[in-house]
């Protein structure tokens, strides 16, 4: 974009950013670097490079021009200094934590967490000595009272995956400064279009763009964004030396395609979404609709404050439990039951035996995940198309469960 300093939107951003009309031969989409390595003049130059001495790529795992263009852009929608591409979600949030925590070490993350986000703090970060503390973040007092003087991060989803639970970002930040305490925040539920936790507080953003960013499902990669000293190290410490993430050059030209439509992707996200979520609080055969947009939503007031619309991911438990669940899943003739979210295509998986199956029986309990749950993650197909499946679905589970049926 050549005019730096004006003030464009988040879809010209989106597709602009970064890109200057004379580089690259004019291309309107610039090339991809597919390349591992890159020459030096000459060795001292080299040297000059390896020693920081001189600004330049010279390594993929390091630094590409085409993964930095992403990271402009992704930092730039953020409203942060840097970014980072990595090769999955677990890689940013890994190359992350390794960067921000030693040995002796406490974090308190909150109760929902995606299930491996889970399993490699609980599991992983505490083989090596770190202390993890889970509070539910809903109050953020909780958040409080936990901090020590061992206390280095803080770290939550919002919504968080798979129940929707929000936290209120501004207020746990707060808290954080009050103490020289990282907050980290996973946005990939919300994405910067609804809600950009820096602006709110947050020190550091990590994103699953397997999601909503790249958004139609064809590939697995991360991104981190946050102050240009803190991505300098998560480069240099959590990614060059000992996660090795990252990502390939060709991921980041697909995730640039998906950025060019991720407002309007979002926009008909979420009003396909408030309209299901609707549809199914008032089915019968529903028990209860988790989806921040629904008046009946116990943190709705939470969501119309720091989101800008209430994303395309509907939580909900149904009549009969995780039997009536599993058979309405296998019912759906249009909707496509897998793991992932934020594609395209709507997906539906249940947390308990699929995506949040990391968790103990007891573990998922305690931390508020049911085994009812559902999980609907809501596509860009025909809107009326949609509640016909899920309508359709639902019935046969009324004509199944009815008592005439059951005699
Ligand atoms: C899922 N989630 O279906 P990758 N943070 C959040 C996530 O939802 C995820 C990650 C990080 C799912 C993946 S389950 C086997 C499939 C909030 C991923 C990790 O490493 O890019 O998958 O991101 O909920």
């Amino acid at each position: 974009m050549s005019t730096e300093n004006k003030d464009y939107g988040f879809a010209t951003r989106a597709i602009h950013k970064g890109v200057e009309g004379s580089a690259e031969n004019n291309a309107l989409v610039p090339p991809v670097y597919m390349t591992s390595t890159f020459t030096f003049d000459n060795a001292e130059q080299g040297a000059a490079l390896f020693a920081g001495e001189e600004q330049g790529h010279f390594y993929t795992r390091i630094s590409n021009p085409t993964l930095s263009l992403l990271e402009e852009r992704i930092a730039d929608l953020e409203g942060t200094e840097a970014a980072m591409a990595t090769a999955s979600g677990m890689g940013a949030i890994t190359s992350t934590m390794w960067t921000l925590l030693a040995q002796g070490d406490e974090m308190i993350v909150d109760k929902t967490l995606y299930g491996c986000t889970f399993t490699f703090f609980s599991h992983g970060l505490t083989k090596f000595g770190v202390t993890i503390k889970h509070v539910d973040m809903r109050d953020p007092e909780n958040v409080r009272a936990a901090i020590t003087d061992k206390t280095k991060v803080i770290y939550f989803e919002t919504p968080a995956n798979p129940n929707m639970r929000l936290v209120d970002i501004a207020a746990v930040s707060a808290i954080a400064k009050e103490h020289d305490i990282t907050t980290v925040v996973d946005n990939t539920y919300a994405t910067p279009y609804l809600c950009q936790p820096i602006s709110l507080g947050a020190d550091v953003v990590v994103h699953s763009a397997t999601k909503y960013l790249g958004g139609h499902g064809d590939l697995v990669a991360g991104m981190v964004a946050g102050s240009e000293e803190l991505l300098t190290r998560i480069r240099l410490e959590g990614v060059k030396d000992m996660t090795g993430a990252v990502m390939a050059p060709l991921t980041a030209f697909q995730i640039m395609r998906g950025l060019k439509t991720l407002e309007i992707r979002m926009d008909r996200h979420c009003s396909s979404a408030e309209m299901i979520a609707q549809v199914l609080e008032d089915h019968a055969m529903i028990e209860k609709v988790y989806f921040p947009g629904l008046e009946s939503y116990e943190q709705h007031e939470l969501a119309k404050r720091q989101m800008l619309k209430p994303g395309g991911m509907i939580a909900f438990e149904l009549r009969g439990g995780i039997e009536s669940g599993i058979r309405f899943m296998n019912e759906l003739k249009l909707i496509k039951r897998a793991v992932s979210l934020g594609d395209v295509d709507t997906l539906i998986q249940h947390p308990a035996s699929m995506t949040h199956s990391t968790y103990t029986e007891e573990e998922r309990l305690e931390h508020g995940i049911s085994d009812g749950l559902v999980r609907l993650s809501i596509g860009l197909e025909t809107p009326q198309d949609l509640i016909d499946d899920l309508i359709e679905a639902l019935n046969t589970l009324e004509i199944t469960n009815s008592p005439a049926n059951a005699a």
